[in-house]
């Protein structure tokens, strides 16, 4: 029986009281929930403080580049069918720059969970405005407000037809846990996008400020693949925000494409040493 004791208890870098323990504890109890050892799982994130989430936890890492968690999460996708993969991005990282891999990423569908802190701000590099920043807030950047039109992260992927779209609170965590479990436990590409304060640089979108606004929305208010209700669904926020799972729809998986089903996966292969080893003399 896995417990969540397996999965480990780090020091953070984080700050006091940030949205992100939340969300660390969240997806501990979906772990445990679904029964997965910490060697199933690899979590694959980019850079900022919601990169960081991988070093936190006992399991297989892999930290890569600021916009670049989906292509790295779907090679290893296609590498290695066993594994659960889990990709973990900031609202800037999946939104901002890595914004062109998430639209190619819901197109070829590989049975990857996206779990999104998004904290209406760019935390690591101190206080810029993201794409989901609420216009008008003001930034040390931008004096008179932010000027650009916030993006709906739930309502540009149920318009792509994302296999399953979800949004959670990081204040939430017995909701946010079960929404993530229902994301792992959907085979295609999950995007969770989730409400996260950023203590430090985001004064407006505090704990307070979500805590009055959200309300949890049923599974069973309207048929979950009914793609024309999710989208209008989406399209609630300000003064009430919705939580809880939008969209779903059952596709056909990237891994499952026969042009690459008809290749081993590359962990069956056999190592081949004597490449490697000329690989590294190269550079002795
Ligand atoms: C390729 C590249 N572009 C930009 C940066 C600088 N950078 C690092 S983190 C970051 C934004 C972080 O914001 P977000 O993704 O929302 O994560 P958060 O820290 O808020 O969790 C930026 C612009 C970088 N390190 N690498
Ligand atoms: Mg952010």
């Amino acid at each position: 029986m896995v417990s969540i004791e397996d999965y480990g208890n780090f020091e953070t870098a984080w700050c006091p009281g940030c949205g992100n323990f939340g969300i660390l504890r969240a997806l501990k109890n979906a772990l445990v929930d679904t029964g997965r050892s910490p060697g199933d799982v690899l979590l694959v994130s980019g850079i900022g403080q919601s990169g960081k989430l991988p070093h936190y936890l006992k399991c297989n890492f892999f930290n890569g580049l600021h916009g670049r968690t989906l292509p790295a999460a779907t090679g290893a996708r296609i590498t290695n069918r066993e594994l659960t993969i889990m990709a973990i991005a900031g609202d800037g990282d999946c939104y901002g720059e890595g914004g062109n891999h998430l639209i190619h990423a819901i197109r070829r569908n590989p049975d990857i969970t996206l779990l999104v802190h998004d904290n209406q701000i760019y935390g690591l590099t101190k206080g810029q405005a993201s794409p989901t920043t609420e216009p008008g807030m003001t930034t040390k950047i931008n004096r008179e407000g932010v000027f650009n039109s916030r993006l709906n992260p739930l309502a540009l992927a149920i318009s792509l037809d994302c296999s399953f779209v979800g949004r959670g609170f990081a204040g939430d965590i017995g909701h946010l846990s079960e929404l993530i479990r229902k994301a792992i436990e959907h085979r295609g590409f999950s995007l969770v996008d989730i409400l996260q304060p950023c203590v430090t640089f985001n004064r407006l979108n505090t704990f307070k400020w979500y805590s009055e606004r959200v309300y949890k929305k049923e599974d069973d208010e309207y048929p979950l693949n009914d793609r024309a209700k999710a989208f209008s669904r989406s399209l609630e926020w300000g003064e009430k925000i919705p939580l809880g799972v939008f969209y779903v729809n059952e596709r056909p998986v990237l891994e499952g494409n026969p042009d690459l089903m008809s290749l081993d996966p590359v962990t069956r292969n056999e190592a081949k040493k004597e490449i490697f080893n000329e690989l590294i003399d190269k550079f002795m």
